[in-house]
């Protein structure tokens, strides 16, 4: 690790999928999750929600095979991308400094490969938006509110944990037992966090996260997809988490990205917060009540796209939290504890 100082991220903007059919991902984005469309063009369409007042949160770009190409931060002035190129350049990383514009709305920005294996991006300047925060008669779906964070699946949670670090993140809550840390949740931005770490083969992209308002909105996603036929889209929950407190539930697009639409998590901003750790033998901690998280949800997840656009190959996991017998996953034999008050 380096101790050159850090750029100072100012949270998690926006990443870049690409999908095999662009008007299917519209339909799902935009016709049910009702994202604003901020641009469009011929192979790409940038979607955001509406409290954002930045120009996307969303990426969709037509291309062969469903893929995250890369993961975007903001930082919080122009100096910080400088910093962000020497703090990866001092780790051995390619770095790529990128024209104002090489993204539609973004500013002049620094791309990296970084040591977990992720093209991620940094950019100060952006476009601005249109504020659509009382537009209420514009909203559909889940009425996305803003962009929230990423979660990425990572071989080596250890390793994912001290990168952050480095790079200045903050810790809100942990899975662990005495010796081995599962998962962790990251934060810049003062909710509980801007990126996760799930443990399994990496690096892919778990998911993309999005805050709505209100639990009903998270609902009513649901009853959508349920009238119209297309309750497949629903992989896990709706549910309240164990960590983040959040009411949640996960979906997945037509190209198999996973999205989750919460609401209700809480604030991280005073400077002596501390970490929340969970022990990974407690049942509530991914699902509050203690509901079974489908195997699908800890195996599946995007590939995620190198800096000249081609896969990068995975790593196998080091150690799953699956492997862990655990009451609330729904995998392996493992039956549930009864409540020792309650026999
Ligand atoms: O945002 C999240 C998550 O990373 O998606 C998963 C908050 C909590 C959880 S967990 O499944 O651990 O409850
Ligand atoms: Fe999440």
């Amino acid at each position: 690790m380096t101790n050159l100082t850090p750029p100072d991220v100012v949270r998690s903007v926006y990443a870049e999928l690409v999908v095999t059919d662009l008007d299917r991902a519209r339909w799902f984005w935009v016709d049910l999750l009702g994202m604003v469309v901020q641009a469009a063009e011929p192979d790409a369409l940038y979607l955001r929600g509406y409290d954002e007042l930045t120009h996307h949160n969303l990426v969709l770009r037509a291309g062969p095979a469903p893929a995250a190409s890369h993961l975007a931060y903001r930082v919080r002035s122009a100096v910080d991308l400088d910093r962000a190129e020497a703090f990866f350049d001092h780790l051995g990383c390619r770095t790529l400094r990128l024209p104002a514009g090489t993204t539609r709305g973004i500013g002049e920005a620094v791309r990296v490969t970084d040591p977990l294996g992720f093209t991620v991006e940094f950019f100060h300047q952006v476009a601005r938006a249109e504020r659509l925060v009382q537009r209420y008669d514009l909203r559909r779906g889940a009425e996305i509110a803003r962009f929230d964070h990423f979660n990425i699946v990572v071989p080596d949670i250890p390793a994912a944990f001290r990168h952050y670090c480095a790079l200045g993140f903050r810790c809100s809550e942990t899975i662990e037992d005495g010796e081995t840390l599962y998962a962790a949740w990251m934060y810049r931005k003062q909710t509980v966090h801007d990126v996760a770490f799930t443990g399994g083969a990496g690096p892919r992209l778990h998911h993309l996260g999005f805050f709505a308002h209100e639990s009903h909105q998270v609902l009513r996603m649901c009853d959508i997809l349920g009238s119209l036929h297309q309750e497949t889209h629903i992989e896990r929950g709706p549910g309240r988490h164990g960590v983040s407190n959040a009411f949640y539930v996960y979906l997945r697009d037509p190209d198999g990205h996973r999205v989750e639409i919460y609401t209700s998590d809480y604030y991280t901003g005073d400077p002596d917060h501390e970490t929340f750790r969970w022990n990974v033998h407690d049942p509530r901690r991914r699902d509050f009540w203690g509901n079974a998280v489908i195997e699908s949800w800890y195996t599946e997840a995007t590939p995620v796209l190198d800096l000249d656009g081609k896969p990068q190959p995975v790593t196998d996991t080091r150690c799953e939290e699956t492997a862990v017998t655990v009451g609330a996953d729904g995998l392996g034999t493992v039956t549930r504890t009864p409540n020792p008050s309650t026999g």
